[in-house]
């Protein structure tokens, strides 16, 4: 692919693509992402930053290839599903140029908003998985990895980044807006809203297997219950963890500081309560339910 511009400096910065604030290298391609083209047997998988993503590649990866966990270790997670809008960075390729190169069906990674969407992928009537989760949960997981990834900005101290977290400042922009776009569009494209609390849920009226049944079903797939079962388990924190594949240890230190904290970090619900202070917590929910009103995702930010 001609024209891509890669970083060289050790942590981006961010500027913006119609108000929403993207790390620099998506920036200065954007061109290449707009004008992406999209094949009508694609999948997106779409999250906000830390919602899971990871979690639901590694399902549909399973699902797709009827649960051979071996053909899922054949790379790493960003190279079996490469991350649209990322672009060369420290020993990072492009995934615009790995999506060209790969043959159909492909599997895409995004965080980018509804609205930054490229237009092919509704032009060809893509099928997309969005996952979302608790704004608590998710700035707390953004902020641990913001500390190890150095790609990201640095994330200076918690208290400022749950202010820009609020106002829209970090990369990928508004939490709120994200998850309300795609909530907003699902009716008419084709749109698979989960939930990662609903995921996390086992042992009470739902658990992974609904969703994992769910996400089966949107990909037109059948699989008996032996290996629905064996997809959950290899899917569980606990597995993913500790493979190679999936748990992005694939990537040099010097991109993520394990010293720090690590990609699989707890993979809980209300996690946020270790780091949110009280008052933190009362203000975030006031700013929240204005942010949020006349919405209905049932977010849970404790199960
Ligand atoms: S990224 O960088 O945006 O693509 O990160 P993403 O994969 O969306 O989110 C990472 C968080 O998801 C947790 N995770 C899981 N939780 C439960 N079960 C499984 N299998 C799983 N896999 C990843 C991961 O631990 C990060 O959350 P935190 O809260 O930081 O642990």
């Amino acid at each position: 692919m001609e024209n891509v511009k890669s970083w060289k400096s050790p942590r981006c910065s961010l500027s913006q693509v119609k108000g929403v604030p993207l790390l620099e290298p998506t920036v200065q391609n954007w061109a290449l992402v707009e004008n992406f083209r999209a094949r009508s047997d694609d999948l997106l998988i779409a999250t906000y930053p830390k919602a899971g993503t990871t979690w639901t590649q590694e399902i549909v990866d399973l699902i797709l290839n009827d649960g051979d966990a071996e053909k899922c270790r054949r790379a790493p997670t960003h190279k079996r599903m490469p991350f649209l809008e990322l672009f060369p960075v420290h020993s990072l390729e492009s995934g615009v140029s790995d999506l060209e190169k790969m043959p159909s069906p492909r599997v895409i990674k995004t965080h980018l908003p509804i609205q930054l969407v490229p237009q092919s992928f509704w032009d060809n009537n893509c099928k997309v998985i969005y996952m979302a989760r608790n704004a608590k949960d998710s700035v707390v997981s953004y902020f641990h990895f913001d500390q190890m990834n150095h790609i990201q900005p640095d994330p200076g101290p918690w208290d400022q980044y749950l202010h820009k977290f609020m106002q829209g400042q970090l990369g990928w922009g508004y939490w709120y807006d994200h998850v309300k776009g795609y909530w907003r569009e699902k009716e008419t494209k084709r749109i698979l809203y989960l939930l990662y609390e609903d995921m996390k849920e086992v042992g009470r009226e739902r658990n992974p297997r609904d969703e994992v049944i769910r996400v089966m079903h949107f990909l037109e797939r059948s699989l008996p219950d032996d290996i629905i079962d064996q997809i959950i388990e290899l899917t569980s924190f606990s597995v993913m963890k500790e493979n190679p594949m999936a748990n992005y240890s694939t990537f040099p230190d010097s991109l993520f500081d394990r010293s720090v904290s690590t990609f699989m970090r707890k993979g809980e619900v209300g996690d946020w309560q270790h780091h949110f202070s009280p008052e933190e917590s009362r203000l975030f929910d006031e700013h929240y339910e204005k942010m949020m009103s006349g919405t209905s995702i049932p977010f849970r930010t404790q199960l």
